[in-house]
């Protein structure tokens, strides 16, 4: 035999066996645009806090001038601590501060400027807000978010190009004093009337030149490695288009980055995304608990209710993007009880919904499955194991995955997942039950993503179908779960 003839054979024999129905084949192959082990375990967490506090929390204000007395910022009883552990207690996983809002005033003491905490009553200007926050949110083991706003209606050369080479010394000051910093939060508000250093005018800035937004994400990067980065337009956490915690119906983790315009970004395409978009930015449903942002007393009785949380979560957790909840803090340092109370309620609610899969036991078929392989199986769809996933044979984009529950079973939602580290696929499916000898639709969507959640009318079936219509790659579910919402649900929807 020829050494060629060896080769062949080898070749041959190392196919047919990894082609056998008992070796492990490789993963489904991904699609172009994926994200990264950072943004998963971010798009994870799922519910992440704000916390808006500041010298408006002592003025009463939403948008500071920049022109406040420093002293006025004085928290009596401040309690840091009572942040971390409210926000943990309701599943929030990581909080953002408002290191610096558009006041220009800082929680810590900046060397770059006298509007700071340094001149305040806090403990005699001895003070350091967001040393106190990173340190409990170590303590209690929560991811740490700081919010440095591009605007400053303080700052003397806001608009000009000394401002710039500020405001990365204060990104320069968060991000090599504090220790490791999850997320950077750049809002997309910026220029109008303010104090600027006593001219007490209005200032413009071209939004697509003025912040060179490229170098900052450069310098951020290069100080924390694995940082996040959020603004309108990412480069890893994206707005989805609106301050009221809901994401689009029909909603991609992929966009094209060069179609956003931060601070002048067209809403209803952050809302979306697109399937063929070229970069992967997890969408985060930003909302306060408040009407306000910051705390104001007239605003006590108007805390969102716990009903008002659990829809916000099904349209921002249950449409594949993450929860942003703010929990704002009041005069004497801390979230108050009317806030405490609704979030706690809320996440009762969630843990109760969430508690039973009711298709954990359920026998799980498909029309097609990947080389008929245990390793694309349907069941891998049921064991609620995030790595595993049912998937199908190359040039399929259609496949019904039908969950036999064997007795009648009464449900309400409907948990769906893509394992995204190949990228996100579907943006096409039914879900149809078998009732009266019929199969019945009951629900009609689009994208899934990392996770779908889908609130239906009860029904009492004892099986159900999966049926994925459209896909841009061969369709893979890790994840679909049923369960009973809670009693203690009874928002409508
Ligand atoms: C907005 C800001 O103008 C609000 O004050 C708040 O900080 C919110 C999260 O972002 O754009």
């Amino acid at each position: 035999m020829t050494i060629f003839r060896i080769f062949a054979l080898f070749f041959a024999l190392t196919l047919i066996s990894a082609c056998s129905t008992n070796k492990k084949p490789p993963d489904i192959s991904s699609n172009k645009v994926v994200p990264s082990t950072q943004q998963i375990l971010y798009q994870q967490m799922e519910m992440v806090g704000f916390i808006h506090f500041s010298i408006n929390t002592f003025t009463n204000k939403e948008w500071g001038y920049g022109d406040e007395d420093e002293q006025l910022f004085n928290p009596t009883e401040l309690d840091v601590d009572q942040w971390v552990q409210v926000a943990k207690s309701c599943g929030i996983k990581e909080l953002i501060l408002t290191a610096k809002h558009h006041d220009g005033f800082c929680l810590w003491p900046s060397q770059y400027t006298d509007h700071s905490i340094k001149n305040s009553g806090y403990k005699n200007g001895n003070g350091d807000v967001v040393k106190e926050f990173v340190d409990a949110c170590r303590k209690h083991d929560l991811k740490i978010g700081l919010y440095l706003s591009p605007w400053d209606r303080n700052h003397k050369d806001y608009g000009n190009q000394t401002y710039i080479t500020y405001y990365r010394n204060q990104l320069k000051e968060l991000l090599t004093q504090y220790g490791e910093i999850n997320e950077i939060w750049f809002d997309g508000a910026n220029g109008g009337n303010g104090f600027y250093g006593g001219a007490n005018e209005t200032r413009k800035i071209d939004n697509k030149t003025y912040y060179d937004w490229d170098g900052t994400i450069k310098l951020v990067k290069e100080l924390q490695p694995n940082i996040l980065i959020f603004s309108d337009s990412g480069p890893d956490i994206r707005w989805v288009g609106n301050e009221n915690g809901s994401a689009g119906e029909t909603f991609w983790s992929t966009i094209n980055r060069n179609k956003i315009r931060t601070g002048a970004a067209d809403v209803n395409y952050l809302n979306t995304g697109e399937s063929e978009g070229s970069n992967w930015i997890v969408g985060q449903c930003d909302v306060s608990i408040r009407p306000g942002w910051f705390y104001h007393e007239a605003e006590d009785t108007l805390v969102k209710s716990s009903q008002e949380l659990v829809d916000i979560y099904y349209k921002s957790v249950g449409r594949n993007a993450v929860f942003l909840l703010n929990l704002p803090p009041d005069k004497t340092g801390n979230i108050q009880s009317n806030d405490v109370k609704a979030i706690q309620e809320f996440k009762k609610i969630i843990d109760d919904t969430f508690k039973v899969n009711l298709a954990s036991n359920a026998e799980c078929n498909a029309d097609n499955f990947r080389l008929t392989n245990e390793k694309f199986a349907p069941k891998n769809a049921l064991d609620e194991d995030p790595e595993t996933y049912w998937a199908t044979d190359d040039s399929i984009s259609s496949a019904e995955l039908i969950i036999d529950l064997k007795n009648k079973t009464d449900f309400d939602r409907i948990l769906i997942q893509e394992p995204i580290k190949f990228g996100q696929r579907i943006s096409k499916f039914e879900v149809q039950v078998y009732n009266q000898n019929n199969w019945e639709t009951v629900f009609e969507g689009t994208t899934i993503g990392y996770k779908r959640l889908i609130r239906i009318k009860p029904v009492t079936v004892s099986k159900i179908k999966l049926k994925i219509i459209e896909a841009n790659n061969i369709p893979a579910i890790s994840n679909f779960s049923l369960f009973k919402s809670s009693e203690k649900e009874t928002a409508s929807f």
